[in-house]
């Protein structure tokens, strides 16, 4: 098992005017993201999760993808601080759920003018992390949470985000050495130095997998990457996503995921 918590936040009504930069495929269904999210929580226990899972905020029409608000590790967290100015103050609703899980001196903050967001945080082992310098992330954000991570024996190192939201909609860690990587980051000399699973043409959305040592979680409807994972010795968990797709979620953003 990678991890054996998670923390997720059910969507709000207001998820229908979620930020949608990217997809262009029309607005959520409510009742279809709610149904989405209840099975996305019940696969997560079904593979041995504890699974906390917070109260809607309607006021905050993206607080659903808890992933960006706060990183965490086994040892400290880090409320973050989201570019969006709809998104800001998301923080100050995970603090306190995170003070749950961890003590006073283990969470730390990304403050102005650093922004960061935790879906272009990916770690890769115990001590290294990529950090995407992108559109919500930037360099002063990425200096700060370096610093932070470094009192923790982990090494930082920033990768430029240039066609998608965040570095985890454009690539995936599974362990082991591998990447699951699509468009800009294939064959990227960031990543010359890892297994390459290369996502198939047109299947760009299901690079955003959640390797949960139990099997992999990936969105539904996506027959090249399945086949991939599957190549790679992978067990494979289907979940539709196509509500949370609408606008620009993937299965990382769903969830903060620790021990
Ligand atoms: C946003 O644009 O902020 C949301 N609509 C989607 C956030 C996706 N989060 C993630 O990839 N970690």
């Amino acid at each position: 098992m990678l991890f054996d918590k998670a923390i997720v936040r059910t969507p709000g009504k207001s998820v229908v005017d979620g930020i949608d930069d990217y997809a262009d495929a029309g607005k959520p269904s409510y009742e279809k993201a709610v149904a989405e999210h209840h099975a996305y929580v019940e696969l997560l226990k079904k593979l041995g999760i504890a699974v906390t899972v917070l109260e809607p905020l309607e006021q905050f029409p993206d607080s659903c993808f808890v992933e960006d608000p706060a990183v965490v590790f086994d040892d400290f967290a880090v409320v973050t601080n989201p570019a969006r100015s709809t998104r800001q103050k998301e923080r100050e609703f995970i603090r306190p759920v995170l003070d749950q899980f961890f003590e006073h001196d283990q969470i730390f903050e990304i403050t102005a003018p650093g922004t960061l967001e935790g879906g272009d945080v990916m770690p890769v082992d115990d001590d290294l992390i990529y950090v995407g310098l992108s559109a919500r992330t930037n360099q002063a954000g990425i200096d700060q949470f370096a610093k932070i991570a470094a009192r923790f024996g982990k090494t930082v190192k920033a990768v430029p985000v240039e066609q998608v939201l965040h570095l985890k909609t454009g690539t995936t860690y599974l362990g082991d050495n591998k990447l699951l990587v699509a468009g800009e980051y294939i064959d990227s000399p960031y990543f010359k130095d890892f297994d390459q699973l290369k996502v198939p043409v047109g299947e760009d959305y299901a690079v955003n997998c959640i390797n949960t040592g139990n099997g992999v979680i990936m969105p539904a409807g996506f027959p090249g990457v399945h086949q991939l994972l599957v190549e790679n010795g992978f067990k494979v968990y289907e979940t539709d996503m196509s509500e949370f797709a609408k606008i620009d979620g993937g299965l990382t953003c769903l969830s903060l995921r620790f021990s």
